[in-house]
């Protein structure tokens, strides 16, 4: 079993994941700025396969936004790295204190959108196919405050627009919302899974627009995650995927892949695995501020091999003939057979007897299924 990453695994980083520098609520920075370059040559050592960015994160200065660039796309060109998607900082500049698309102010929502569409046009420029929008800043912290009914038309007008653009371009886009239940703002909009997919469901082409569900994000609220992509993945829209963790609701932690909930981890890599995901395994986290540079690279090192360690045991799992009976022991294969025959119908159904009784008594041993993948997770099977 190789736990070294090649290009093949298809990982990928953010930009401002390997390059935060730690400046929190509570303090500064702790380490030096990273260059994109820096970040580029040593992501591609360490076996990554991309990365991403946001705008500022890339070019935050006008003055040397063409430098930077050359510079940028030499170091993908002398590594092979991919850009795989991008995304516009709509949360950091104090312009976007309450939101970017969704701000009440109308001018504020007029400059987000051509933010939005400059960094598009470097996005297609690059080769990335997907474009993240994350609203952390759209939403209120008081009831009054926000009209939700007219923030979500104002939502769906900008993703139409955003979509329009993209398809007059030609550019090969797809947009990934991603959702959050609070932090930056008190309540944000689209706060889970299930609130986006219902409302990519009203755009004018909701087949540009799919989800980039985040591990923490989710976790925060309460959900869990590995069914939050199951049920993106049942809808063809898991377009894009942040790995990273989480102990539990409470402040976005942001830790890295497999630290926090692991056992919720493994279910992670085994929906991905199982599902039909064929998308970039992108870390979303940040290097905690204990560490120094090196530290940033061990955690780097770390996303990845956790999750190739958690491909393994969940490879393991899946083919081992003792969970394999417990999963027929559980029916678990049963719940894929429909539920009326072919043919039959629901007075058919109701001229049978049933016996509640007797179906209650049976026991659906589930237990010892879970005990199978905790022993492979534990790696004493
Ligand atoms: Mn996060």
């Amino acid at each position: 079993m190789s736990l070294t990453p090649t290009q093949d695994d298809r990982f990928s980083f953010g930009l401002w994941t390997v390059g935060w520098q730690g400046v929190d609520v509570f303090g500064g920075p702790v380490r030096p700025r990273l260059d994109p370059v820096e970040a580029v040559h040593r992501l591609a050592e360490l076996g990554a396969a991309a990365v991403t960015f946001h705008d500022d994160d890339l070019v935050p200065d006008e003055a040397t936004r063409q430098s930077e660039l050359d510079r940028f796309t030499k170091a993908l060109a002398e590594t092979g790295l991919g850009v795989e998607m991008a995304t516009t900082n709509l949360f950091s500049h104090a312009v976007f204190k309450d939101g970017g698309l969704t701000a009440n102010d109308r001018a504020v929502r007029r400059y987000a959108l051509t933010k939005v569409l400059r960094n598009l046009d470097l996005a297609a420029e690059l080769g990335a196919t997907t474009y993240v929008l994350w609203g952390g800043r759209e939403g209120a912290e008081s009831g009054g405050s926000k009209d939700v009914h007219a923030a979500l038309d104002r939502y769906k007008e900008s993703m139409d627009l955003l979509c329009g653009y993209v398809r007059e371009r030609g550019y090969d886009l797809r947009f990934a919302l991603e959702p959050k239940p609070n932090e930056p703002r008190g309540d944000i909009l689209l706060p889970t899974i299930g609130h986006a997919l219902a409302f990519i469901d009203t755009l004018d082409e909701p087949e540009r627009v799919g989800l980039n569900p985040e591990v923490g994000h989710e976790e925060m609220a309460g959900l869990n995650f590995a069914q939050g992509i199951a049920q993106a993945l049942w809808h063809g829209k898991l377009f894009h995927v942040d790995l990273n963790g989480q102990h539990g609701p409470r402040f976005d932690q942001d830790l890295r892949f497999g630290a926090g909930n692991l056992r919720g981890a493994f279910w992670t890599v085994d929906a991905l695995e199982r599902g039909g995901y064929d998308g970039y395994l992108h870390f979303d986290y940040k290097p905690p501020r204990t560490e120094d540079v090196d530290g940033v690279w061990e955690t780097a090192r770390a996303c990845m091999r956790n999750y190739l360690i958690l491909r393994e045991k969940v490879r393991a799992f899946r083919a081992d003939p003792e969970v394999a009976e417990a999963l027929d022991a559980a029916r678990v294969g049963e719940l894929a057979v429909p539920t009326l025959a072919e043919g039959e119908t629901l007075a058919d159904l109701r001229a049978q007897t049933h016996d509640p009784e007797a179906l209650a008594a049976r026991g659906l041993h589930f237990e010892r299924l879970d005990q199978l993948a905790m022993e492979h997770l534990l790696g004493v099977r």
